[in-house]
């Protein structure tokens, strides 16, 4: 593609292929040394998997704006084949799963107020109060699984906290949970990327999770200790109305499971599959919060998000027209070669804290407080009870548009 100055690459890499989905890494690095910044001629987008240019994007938030979707689809385009959000229509009542993000699919000034609501309800302090509790529950669940032969990791471990230390913080009944998050989340996720096959296998089990989603982001249905109803209450003095507040709860639910169940289930098989980083880990449980990063960094979790470039700009020397999408590959940047040293070792000791797994600057994971006190509980409960953590066979891979993580992950816990 040429412009006036300068020829810029264009590739017919397809970042949502299924075999890419499987193992990105390759066309990841293909992506990051054509140049900053790449058109993908399939989907008419600009894409980056260089670390420098997509934290310099999400750090410019009034140039790289949010409010069009963070998505492939272009939410000022209501109608089309792009419209991925169709098969959510009319489902649910209240805010349907059409209503976009109050958080994530907006710019200051709205998305300030937004962000200080669901930010001081997931404020270190309010997570810090839940640590003892989880820690206790995370010994339990973990002291069940050790010498007791192989089991599935994502099932019983990755899967369970979440689903419980989370969802019972938020304040959301026991029943339903396991059934209707994962499914919904599963959806939203696959919705960020095109309408492909993936997306269209997990239409149907979204749409069957919607009603009751929608109806636990209101007050009646949550605990008014939990954090899904301090949002509530927050959003209303905030000038909120209750349709908007529950738009906000939908964040916590759509963000905060299948996130985490992936982050925790890539951390116990980068352990499981580096023994000697494990015992290194059991000596020095203070390395606990740089190897759960680490594990973000290598595996990240949330791969991408999009932007729209607002208005014309240079990003890393690539003239950019204001209009089109731009792919920000988090995935891509967190292995980029310009950025880390031996980019593919999973490396407890390195400082990984600049990664962009969580994103950066605004828009930045406003839930990764408790994802860090999950990963924290999980592997203060391994370490203390587990000498060893091993896998015998491959895990099984769960395939999403925009998370990576595992299906499933044979472990085995001895105590030595
Ligand atoms: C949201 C949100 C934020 C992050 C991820 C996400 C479905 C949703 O604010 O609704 O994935």
């Amino acid at each position: 593609m040429s412009t006036m100055n300068q020829t810029l690459p264009v590739s017919d890499l397809d970042p949502f292929a299924l075999d890419v989905l499987d193992d990105p890494y390759p066309a990841y690095e293909r992506l990051r040394e054509a140049g900053p910044v790449v058109w993908l001629e399939r989907y008419g987008v600009w894409a980056t998997g260089r670390f420098s240019a997509v934290r310099a994007a999400v750090l410019d938030h009034d140039t790289f704006s949010s409010t069009a979707g963070v998505g492939l689809a272009d939410l000022r385009r209501q109608q089309g084949p792009s419209d991925v959000n169709a098969g959510m229509a009319g489902a649910g009542r209240g805010p349907g799963w059409r209503t976009p993000s109050l958080l994530l699919e907006q710019d200051p000034p709205d998305h300030t107020r937004a962000r200080r609501v669901v930010g001081s309800v997931l404020s270190a302090s309010a997570v810090r109060a839940r640590a003892q509790a989880w820690a206790a529950q995370a010994e339990a669940m973990v002291g069940q699984l050790v010498d007791t032969g192989e089991f599935d990791g994502i099932g019983r471990l990755a899967q369970e906290l979440p689903l419980r230390l989370f969802a019972d913080a938020v304040g959301l009944p026991r029943e339903g949970r396991a059934e209707h998050l994962l499914p919904f989340a599963d959806f939203a996720f696959n919705a960020f990327g095109p309408p492909n096959e993936l997306f269209r296998n997990s239409v149907a089990a979204g749409d069957a999770a919607l009603p009751w989603v929608v109806r636990h982001c209101y007050p009646d249905r949550l605990d008014p200790e939990g954090w899904g109803a301090q949002i509530h209450r927050l959003a209303r003095s905030e000038g909120y109305s209750r349709d908007e507040g529950a738009v906000l709860v939908r964040s916590l639910l759509a963000a905060g499971i299948d996130t985490t169940v992936r982050g925790l289930g890539s951390v116990l098989w980068l352990l499981a599959t580096h023994p000697e980083q494990y015992a290194l880990l059991r000596r020095q449980p203070e390395l606990i919060r740089a190897a759960f990063d680490e594990a973000v960094r290598l595996e990240s979790p949330t791969r991408m998000f999009f932007r729209v470039v607002a208005k014309d700009t240079v990003l890393d020397g690539v003239d950019l027209p204001a209009g089109e999408k731009i792919l920000l590959l988090f995935g891509a940047a967190n292995r980029d070669p310009r950025r880390w040293e031996r980019p593919d070792t999973f490396d407890i000791t390195r400082k990984s804290g600049g990664h962009l797994g969580f994103g950066a600057g605004i828009h930045a994971c406003v839930g990764r407080i408790v994802a860090y006190l999950e990963a924290d509980v999980m592997l203060r409960a391994l370490t203390r009870l587990a000498a060893t953590i091993e896998t015998s066979r491959p895990p099984r891979r769960h395939l999403n548009n925009t998370v990576r993580g595992l299906a499933e992950l044979p472990l085995r816990l001895t105590s030595g």
